[in-house]
C-alpha cells in the first residue's frame, strides 16, 4: 500500500480539495493518533510521533493508494497551550466537520487507562453533527492487563453510550485491533 504526506493546514483556506472518502483521527494530546496511523500503514515513520504531547498542532493530509484521505487532527486538553492557540485549534476543528464535504467515517481515540472528559465528550459531539459513522478506538491497551482492560471498556462504554462490542480495543505497540480498524474503513464510502 503506497500511503503518502500531502500537506499541513494551519487554517481552513488550507485544507486538502479532494473528492477521496476521508477518515479522520481525532483525540486529546498524546493518545496515541498519530501512533495509531503508523501502525495501521505499516509505515513506522510517516507521521511524527510526539515525546512532548501537542506535538501534532496542524491538520495534515496523507493520500492512502490514492483510496482514502487519512487526516490527523491535532488534540486537544494539552495544558501548556496559550488562550489564542485553544481558540484558533477550536476554529480549524469546527471548520472541518461544519465543512469537510468528502468526510466518510470518524476515529475518536479514548486512552483506555482514563475516563472520557468534557473534551473527549465535545468532540464526540462535533462528530456526530455529521451523518457519518463514527468509531471509538481504545488506545495503549498494551498498558493495561486484561483484567484492567475489561474494567476500563465497561466504564468507558457507559460513559460515551457505544456498547462495548462497538469499541475497538488498539494498540500501536502490538497491533491489536487493527484489522478491525481495516474493515471499518473499508466499509467507507461518501453518500
Ligand atoms: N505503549 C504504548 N504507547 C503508545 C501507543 N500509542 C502511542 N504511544 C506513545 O504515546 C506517545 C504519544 O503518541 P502520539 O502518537 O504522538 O500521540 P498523538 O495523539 O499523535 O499526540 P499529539 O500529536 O500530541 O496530539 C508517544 O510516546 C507514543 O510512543 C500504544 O498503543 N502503546
Ligand atoms: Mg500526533
Amino acid at each position: 500500500m503506497n500511503a503518502e504526506f500531502i500537506l499541513s493546514a494551519a487554517k481552513p483556506e488550507q485544507f486538502l480539495k479532494t473528492d477521496l472518502p476521508e477518515i479522520c483521527f481525532a483525540g486529546r494530546s498524546n493518545v496515541g493518533k498519530s501512533s495509531m496511523i503508523n501502525r495501521i500503514l505499516d509505515r513506522k515513520k510517516l507521521v511524527k510521533v510526539g515525546n512532548t504531547p501537542g506535538k501534532t498542532r496542524l491538520v495534515n493530509f496523507f493520500n492512502i493508494d490514492s483510496k482514502y484521505i487519512f487526516t490527523d487532527l491535532p488534540g486537544y486538553g494539552y495544558a501548556a497551550v496559550s488562550k489564542a492557540e485553544r481558540a484558533s485549534w477550536g476554529k480549524l476543528i469546527e471548520y472541518y466537520f461544519a465543512h469537510r464535504k468528502n468526510l466518510a467515517l470518524c476515529v475518536l481515540l479514548l486512552d483506555i487507562r482514563r475516563i472520557p472528559n468534557d473534551d473527549d465528550m465535545k468532540m464526540m459531539e462535533a462528530m456526530k453533527s455529521r451523518n457519518v459513522p463514527l468509531i471509538a478506538v481504545l488506545t495503549k491497551s498494551d498498558k493495561l492487563s486484561n483484567n484492567e482492560k475489561a474494567k476500563q471498556i465497561k466504564i468507558i462504554s457507559e460513559k460515551i453510550q457505544i456498547p462495548k462490542e462497538n469499541l475497538i480495543v488498539f494498540s500501536s505497540m502490538t497491533g491489536q485491533g487493527k484489522k478491525q480498524v481495516w474493515q471499518e474503513i473499508s466499509k467507507t464510502s461518501i453518500s
